[in-house]
């Protein structure tokens, strides 16, 4: 009996029904997208770069040339020294940028308040315990929604990358929440279009942080004052380092109609945040992530494929760029593998409870040795 569902004795094909087709049945056609930052100079906490820095100017051409066609931006990658700047002067640079985008072909995808920089936010922004920098970090949030709004996109992306604590008694976690979505409410009733995209992160830089998986991020969504407009983005190796699995947590996020974007990377167990390409520490769990996006027919909604992947250190000027062209093509290479999953062995397989089976079906796919 069990025989259909060993994989060496030949799967029977199937009709493959489900294969890529999300709800509608036609396949996902995928765009991509990454930031800036992601062409990077190689500087870590222990060294000085290793590479030397590109312009903004000459980043864009780069984002064709590898097939992307969406850039996401933190506020101050389309505006460069943003606080020295008047409101208008901040405007007139978005617009700027914007032009960039048309005339290079691509689109921006979201623009991320980069609130972990300046010394008003050391202890946090909104989350800060000292009123005058809550409110510096809700300015700054709206001005990055004015922002947003010149370079045609209605996406903000919050990486809570300071709000949380490196002792639990500085501060008080039940008022931080309120903080949390009081700044969220700011922004929602700043601009009817704005969409909020909360991207979770358990810890560093801060010990803790206090929405550390997408759970949290959602639960704040439903008490926001407009909960459609508030979903989130989840990043593979913030996941991991949650203790988590990336794909179930990018289920939980599509069962609610909360997934608008994902960071693929990778993540080599418990460690620092290493930004490693798509795929490369493990191929299984990227097949498990492709997999519930292609189910869910991710992409038809209009949400990018996001990338945020570092180049390792030892990397040479000549190949900066390879770790962006291999995560994409591994992704590529994982639609391709979820697609020809033999979905009528697999069902076979749960049929018979045989998950021994399944695992073999599982690898061999993945080993190409079927
Ligand atoms: C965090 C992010 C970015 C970071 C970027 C630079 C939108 O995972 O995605 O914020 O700023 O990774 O380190
Ligand atoms: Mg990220």
């Amino acid at each position: 009996m069990a025989k259909k569902t060993q994989p060496k004795e030949g799967p029977v094909k199937s009709k493959r029904t489900r294969e890529g087709a999300g709800e509608g049945g036609a396949k996902t056609a995928y765009r991509f997208s990454f930031g800036p930052w992601n062409i990077h100079e190689g500087a870590d906490p222990f060294g000085p770069p290793v590479r030397d820095p590109i312009s903004f100017a000459r980043k864009l051409p780069l984002y064709q040339e590898l097939g992307f066609e969406g850039v996401q931006f933190h506020d101050d990658d389309a505006v460069p020294d943003i606080n020295t700047k008047s409101p208008q002067q901040v405007l007139r640079q978005a617009q700027a940028v914007r032009k960039m985008l048309d005339a290079a072909g691509l689109t921006a995808e979201f623009v991320a308040p980069r609130l972990w920089e300046d010394p008003r936010t050391i202890d946090g922004g909104y989350t800060n315990n000292d009123p005058e920098n809550r409110q510096y970090a809700i300015d700054r949030s709206l001005q990055a929604i004015d922002i947003a709004a010149e370079l045609g996109t209605v996406n903000i992306v919050l990486w809570l990358a300071r709000e949380g604590t490196y002792i639990r008694e500085s501060k008080n976690a039940r008022l931080a929440h309120d903080w949390l979505l009081e700044a969220i409410n700011r922004m929602l009733a700043h601009n009817p279009n704005v969409r909020i995209l909360i991207e979770p992160k358990p810890n560093e830089p801060m010990d803790q942080a206090y929405v550390p998986t997408i759970g949290h991020a959602i639960s704040l969504a439903y008490l926001s004052e407009d909960p459609a407009r508030v979903g989130g983005l989840i990043e593979t190796a913030h996941a991991k380092l949650a203790g988590l699995d990336p794909s179930d947590e990018m289920a939980f996020a599509l069962f609610h109609k909360k997934l608008w974007s994902v960071h693929l990377n990778d993540q080599n167990g418990l460690k620092f945040d290493e930004d490693k390409s798509f795929a490369a520490a493990n191929l299984r769990e990227a097949f498990n992530q492709v997999r519930v996006l292609e189910e869910a027919g991710y992409a038809r909604q209009g949400a990018w494929v996001g990338l945020d992947v570092k180049a390792m250190r030892t990397q040479k000027e000549e190949s900066r760029l390879a770790h962006l062209a291999n995560s994409k093509r591994f992704f590529e290479l994982m639609v391709e593998k979820a697609r020809s999953f033999d979905r009528q062995a697999e069902a076979e397989c749960i049929a018979n409870r045989d998950y021994e089976a399944l695992e073999r079906l599982v690898i061999e796919h993945l080993l190409g040795t079927l």
